[in-house]
């Protein structure tokens, strides 16, 4: 039997306190608080030491949390990047070996004080610089890391708000041998000092071999989720995510973008267009995601205009430019003026609720994964090879049952199609809230 109920859902804010410390269960992130599956949204920064944040009190985490509704951010912390511009290297151990002071330290606190996660990012893209592609770092920089990631864990470890992301990005040149090598090193380190919180490691070529890491996750590992990255507008492979997920491993986006790969170019914020499609894919997993980036650069993933003078924002509000060289991120508020079509469209898919439901017009509903339940009764989870399962729901007996949260805000006459197998026949009914009243008899 299922039981269907009308639950109106948690609110986006206060995330941490609503979801506590995360697991990795299977191929789902599980909150301690409520036993069930969590999927997170938020954004990214961009690079901090270009876009540095206001920190404290009234800064841009705050704002993105009561303008944004993010329930987590990632601190993209660029390690060792050629920065054409300044003819430099930028990041941490290049000349802004002051970024963990001046503002991931304090980010952190302000992602701990607005109660949200927050994804400590080693944002290195690992390959063989090219003439074309100089930024890219030879190098993963794995002791510096080790020595970084202890850090950040003797400080902030008992905080179930922190996420360790042990690097970025590896490219097409680095085997998943070589990145594997890199991450379980680091992995020890921080388990050395923080056995409880969330550990992601990248998959390999660009973070989008999600199935390369599924074949062959780290062994002997716990709570561990693997990355992939996707850009909607030039990449497609939901199916082979799928596969991976059927595989067993954890998948978390902590970076996507509406644009092209490279960060730039249009974007697609129509029905059933590039980002739609993602969105519901993840939506549908329960996959967290990122949104690469938010910053005010003048590329369309980035979620903020450029400021001008006459925008209307408050300049002295503005991170202090001198600091680390970039272009000032203002504290927020953002009037909707200063926002991109990215921005707007990203946030209004982060106010949306995290699990499948139907709240206005329930036609539009695809699917509802059947372990995605809210309650049950009697019965377990089991990985399967069906497409499109990940896991299904077995051993049911009379009597057992799983609660799904949909919400049908529209009286009207609706479909539902299940997907089921059983060796020795029986029956199955879907009730609203429990039992009162049976549908479709
Ligand atoms: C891009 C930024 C762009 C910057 C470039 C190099 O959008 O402004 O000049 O990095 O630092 C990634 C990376 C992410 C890239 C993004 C878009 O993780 O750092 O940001 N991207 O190219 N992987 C795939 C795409």
């Amino acid at each position: 039997m299922i039981a269907l109920s009308v639950l109106s859902l948690a609110s986006n804010a206060g995330s941490v306190s609503d979801y506590g410390q995360l697991h990795v269960q299977g191929n789902k992130i599980i909150s301690e608080i409520t036993g069930k599956p969590v999927q997170l949204k938020g954004y990214s920064t961009h690079g901090l030491q270009w876009f540095p944040y206001v920190t404290g009190s009234g800064g841009t985490i705050e704002n993105m949390v009561n303008d944004f509704d993010v329930q987590v951010v990632r601190l993209a912390m660029y390690v060792h990047e050629w920065d054409l511009g300044r003819q430099n290297f930028a990041g941490y151990l290049g000349i802004h070996n002051n970024i963990y002071e001046e503002q991931i330290r304090p980010l952190i606190l302000d992602a701990i004080a607005n109660d949200i996660y927050v994804i400590v990012d080693w944002h290195i893209h690992w390959n063989n610089p090219t003439e074309q592609n100089k930024h890219w770092t030879p190098d993963p920089y794995t002791n510096e890391a080790k020595t970084f990631f202890n850090m950040v864990a003797t400080e902030f470890g008992d905080h179930p708000n922190i996420i360790y992301e042990v690097m970025n990005e590896p490219g097409h040149d680095i085997s998943w041998q070589q990145v594997k090598d890199h991450a379980s090193s680091v992995y020890s380190e921080i388990r050395n000092i923080d056995n409880n919180n969330l550990i992601l490691v990248p998959s390999p070529n660009w973070a989008q071999s999600i199935l390369t890491a599924s074949q062959s996750p780290l062994t002997n590992v716990e709570n561990v989720a693997y990355t992939m990255h996707f850009y909607a507008q030039s990449h497609n492979f939901r199916n082979e995510a799928d596969q991976a997920l059927a595989n067993g491993i954890a998948i978390w986006v902590s970076e996507w973008g509406m644009s092209d790969f490279t960060g730039d170019g249009a974007i697609d914020t129509s029905n059933n267009g590039t980002s739609d499609q993602w969105v519901d894919w993840m939506r549908d997993r329960g996959i967290s995601w990122l949104a690469w980036n938010f910053a005010n650069k003048g590329e369309s993933s980035s979620a903020l205009k450029p400021y001008s003078t006459d925008d209307g924002l408050n300049e002295s509000m503005w991170a202090n430019n001198n600091l680390l060289n970039g272009s000032a991120m203002q504290s927020g508020p953002w009037p909707d003026s200063v926002i991109k079509d990215s921005g707007k469209w990203i946030r209004s898919r982060i106010n949306e609720d995290s699990l499948p439901v139907c709240n206005t017009d329930c036609s539009s509903v695809n699917l509802i994964q059947a372990e995605d339940y809210s309650g049950m009764n009697g019965v377990q989870t089991e990985m399967t090879s069906d497409t499109n399962g990940g896991e299904n729901v077995g051993y049911i007996d009379p009597g057992d049952w799983m609660k799904y949260p949909v919400n049908v805000a529209t009286a009207g006459n609706y479909t539902v199609s299940y997907r089921i197998a059983s060796m020795s026949g029986g029956s199955f009914q879907i009730e609203q809230a429990g039992g009162g009243i049976i549908y479709g008899l």
